[in-house]
């Protein structure tokens, strides 16, 4: 796995911007946000910056320090990279508050819609000899009310065990640890992959820049990336953890939840460990 090793920032930066142009670009756009809320939100943003300014006593040196700083997040394509750390948890934290189902929480920036499609109980697309502890993971979609709902979709995507995403770094097949299951008649599945590694950001780019700056770490506790959905239901996105991870109490995205942890066992019946987790979806 020597090509993944040299997964280079600005490569999957690039990759992460062009994707989320796409699926932008597949939405209805323009307007969506009126031209009083973008006064609203633009104006308080400016303030915000102007407030620091005033009073930290920012000097020339450290203004241009954060210009240089900027223009390099766009050059290296990590705009949704920086986003997505450390400021999606707050978008998600507004967006769900009133969710009565499953806790949810960030999306990041390494989904990809339309990963393949597999049976209720199937496997990842995985490579033949693909590294890592093989991981079942069991439960059932259901409704608030307690109602199984058969046929829902749960898209699944996690890093490899070198902590690499398909797609987003090179040297691993297109759709390697990314699937579509569909729950069966009574809302169960069960899923086959290997365990996620923790998983580091890019430490080459302006992301890693501002950590070593900073005095920070790169680090996200390993985690599975969920999206689970039925007709009638509000989409769940969440990410589960693993106890006993380093990075659960300061993961770099801030997208830790108590509800959000796995209590894997060794599988009695089989390889590696199995889970058990049910996704509970709120009314539409
Ligand atoms: C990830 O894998 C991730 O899930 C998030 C939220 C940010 C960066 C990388
Ligand atoms: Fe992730």
């Amino acid at each position: 796995y020597n090509e993944e090793t040299v997964a280079r920032a600005a490569d999957s930066g690039a990759n992460a911007s062009a994707r989320f142009r796409e699926r932008m670009d597949a939405q209805s756009t323009g307007g969506v946000v009126d031209t009083e809320r973008v006064n609203h939100l633009a104006s308080r943003a400016v303030k915000a910056l102007n407030d620091i300014v005033l009073e930290e006593k920012v000097s020339y040196e450290e203004y241009n320090a954060f210009k240089a700083w900027l223009i390099r997040v766009g050059e290296d394509g990590e705009w949704p990279l920086f986003l997505d750390v450390w400021l999606e948890h707050s978008v998600e934290e507004v967006a769900n508050e009133h969710r009565e189902g499953s806790k949810g929480t960030i999306e990041g920036p390494y989904y990809l819609e339309d990963s393949p499609e597999v049976p209720w109980n199937g496997t990842i697309p995985m490579r033949e000899d693909e590294p890592g502890t093989p991981f079942t993971f069991t439960g059932q979609v259901r409704a608030v009310d307690g109602s199984p709902l058969p046929g829902a979709k749960l898209e699944l995507w996690h890093a490899d065990d070198l902590g690499f995403y398909s797609q987003f770094a090179p040297g691993l097949p297109e759709w390697n640890l990314r699937a579509t299951w569909t729950a069966n008649e009574d809302g169960r599945f069960e899923i086959h992959t290997v365990r996620p590694a923790p998983y580091q950001i890019p430490t080459d780019g302006a992301c890693g820049q501002l950590i070593e700056a900073a005095g920070w770490h790169a680090w996200r506790p390993a985690h599975l990336h969920f999206k689970v959905h039925a007709p009638g239901h509000h989409k769940l996105t969440a990410q589960l953890y693993f106890p006993g991870d380093e990075h659960l109490e300061d993961d770099i995205a801030s997208a830790v939840k108590p509800e959000l942890l796995l209590n894997p066992q060794p599988n009695p019946d089989g390889e590696g460990e199995i889970t058990h987790y049910d996704f509970v979806l709120d009314p539409e």
